[in-house]
């Protein structure tokens, strides 16, 4: 019996949403969402899409990516990566910057091009399609008129911009479908595909396809969509909200399919954010078959009979790593973090608190990162440490967060209190959907100016300790993005604040180690 190798899911593990996924020859490459993170559009590789490494970011320098770092959902929506006779090309929606953007680069590795704003392109979810004369076409979805509907126009790869008039195509499968959105476009036995997803991002999500003769409509949907949604499944099937996906043909004719997915635990919590996740898709006939034989996507797929190949992975706990973040834009000299090396960093206690009393403090700090450095968490069941110095004199703080958003976070916070340095368990949290925004402090004891802070989560329950003393424990289910909202997932990172003085003084950290179980 001959062993088929199997692709253990998610691929991309923690807050890598909306995936779109290209192929060169033996290469394949992928990209996600990043939001207001920097570096920004992580850019993946796979010669056997069992295994992946990171090469790099699109936006990877400053002037690509300005952002507003209270906004931690805004920024960078959903990428779409595509290859064309020598050229990658990433598009792109930066919702709070330009809009609709457009990158290339002759290596996925980089450097990539600085962002070009296709101007009078509406909506999110841009994609790129090249069509077997060459010709380039460019779809989104619009919101403009009131209801979503998915367009198509020329585009101009020269100039990287559109180049003739908006032609609608299809508000989705579902009468009056809920945000038809993430639209790619394939050609395929003569017919154009269009493949979204509706429902919205959430439980409900689902992907969508109809298909054409003319890349301009009129398209038909299949009678048999939605081709994938989990909703049918129920809240507490371990793999859940399955959409925005990308298809991939690979050289010997067979197609596979990547999307986004979360993993409840602990209730029906998505701490861990949108993951990427990826299945083998039977596309031989009119229409496409989602993981055949099972209609659902697995935690383990059959691979495709490629060589495997593995790569050298980096260290995650070296602070110099890819897949650490900002979350804002630094300076260009990466102010306010200095990575003195792999194992020692300093943030410098900035003007911005680590998290806002309210919705309208510090919106106005934009084009700055705030004293944050951190890596996503990718486990239910996971530890982070670190060796943290607070720094001299009263008003600074630092410490150590699981953060999803200014009002989702636990924090073990280090600061100053009648000259006495004191560490606190504090829970930051909204009150309800439109609650104010609450920073409970769970516990507060006095400590050295030097502690080893440490977060440990049993799925949702959370221990914070200094030393080997526990401070405090808490359940983490309201970090959950399904109760917070917003777009991302949970990250476990170091933060230091001046709390409205902008000062020079560092905090330091040293020897990070972050350890995932599952
Ligand atoms: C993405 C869109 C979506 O652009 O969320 O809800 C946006 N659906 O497809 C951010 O992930």
């Amino acid at each position: 019996m001959k062993h088929v190798k199997q692709i253990v899911n998610p691929v991309l593990a923690g807050f890598y949403p909306d995936p779109s996924i290209c192929r060169v020859d033996d290469d394949f490459y992928m990209v996600t969402s990043s939001f207001s993170f920097f570096p920004g559009v992580p850019v993946f590789h796979s010669r056997d899409l069992i295994h992946w490494e990171q090469l790099g970011h699109v936006l990877s320098r400053p002037e690509q990516l300005p952002t507003n770092m209270r906004k931690i959902s805004g920024g960078i929506y959903a990428p779409t990566l595509r290859y064309h006779d020598g050229v990658f090309y990433m598009i792109t929606t930066n919702v709070d910057y330009g809009g609709d953007i457009v990158c290339t680069a002759t290596d996925p590795a980089g450097p990539w091009s600085n962002p070009v704003v296709v101007e009078h392109a509406p909506g999110i979810d841009p994609s790129l399609f090249f069509d077997d004369d060459g010709q380039c076409w460019m779809c989104g979805n619009d919101w403009s008129r009131g209801y979503a509907v998915i367009w198509v126009a020329p585009f101009d790869v020269k100039t990287l911009s559109l180049a003739g008039e908006r032609t609608d195509l299809w508000r989705g499968a579902m009468h009056d479908a809920w945000a038809p959105e993430a639209p790619h476009i394939y050609r395929k036995d003569g017919w154009y595909y269009l493949m979204i997803a509706e429902g919205g991002t959430e439980f409900f999500h689902s992907v969508t396809i109809a298909r054409s003769k003319n890349i301009t409509g009129k398209y038909v949907g299949y009678r048999g969509n939605p081709i994938l949604t989990h909703r049918h499944l129920g809240q507490m099937y371990p793999i859940s909200n399955t959409g925005h996906a990308d298809l991939v043909q690979l050289k010997d004719g067979s197609w596979y399919m990547v999307m986004l997915a979360s993993r409840p635990y602990g209730g029906y919590h998505l701490n861990l954010g949108r993951e990427t996740f990826i299945t083998p898709v039977d596309f031989s006939g009119d229409w496409p078959v989602v993981n055949p034989g099972m209609g659902h996507v697995d935690f383990a797929c059959p691979a495709p009979d490629l060589p495997e190949h593995v790569f050298p992975q980096e260290d995650p706990d070296d602070f110099r790593a890819m897949c650490w973040n900002y979350l804002g834009t630094p300076a260009p000299d990466g102010d306010p973090v200095k990575v003195e090396s792999g194992n020692r960093l300093g943030i410098r206690c900035t003007r911005a608190p680590l998290i806002p009393s309210s919705p309208n403090e510090g919106v106005e700090i934009t084009g700055r990162a705030l004293g944050f450095y951190g890596r996503r968490q990718q486990h239910m069941v996971c530890q982070a440490q670190v060796k943290a110095v607070l720094p001299e004199g009263p008003g600074t703080s630092c410490g150590l967060v699981v953060l999803q958003h200014d009002f989702a976070s636990l924090r073990l916070e280090m600061a100053w209190r009648d000259g006495q340095s004191v560490v606190r368990a504090v829970r930051a949290f909204r009150q309800g959907k439109e609650g104010e925004w609450v920073q409970q402090v769970l516990a507060e004891q006095v400590c050295g100016q030097e502690e080893v802070l440490t977060l440990c989560a049993q799925e949702q329950e959370w221990t914070l300790s200094v030393g080997e003393r526990v401070v405090a424990t808490a359940n983490g289910g309201f970090m959950g993005s399904e109760s917070c909202g917003g777009f991302v997932g949970a990250y476990l990172g170091m933060f230091a604040s001046g709390n409205g003085e902008e000062r020079q003084d560092y905090a330091y950290f040293e020897d990070f180690t972050y350890t995932g179980i599952r």
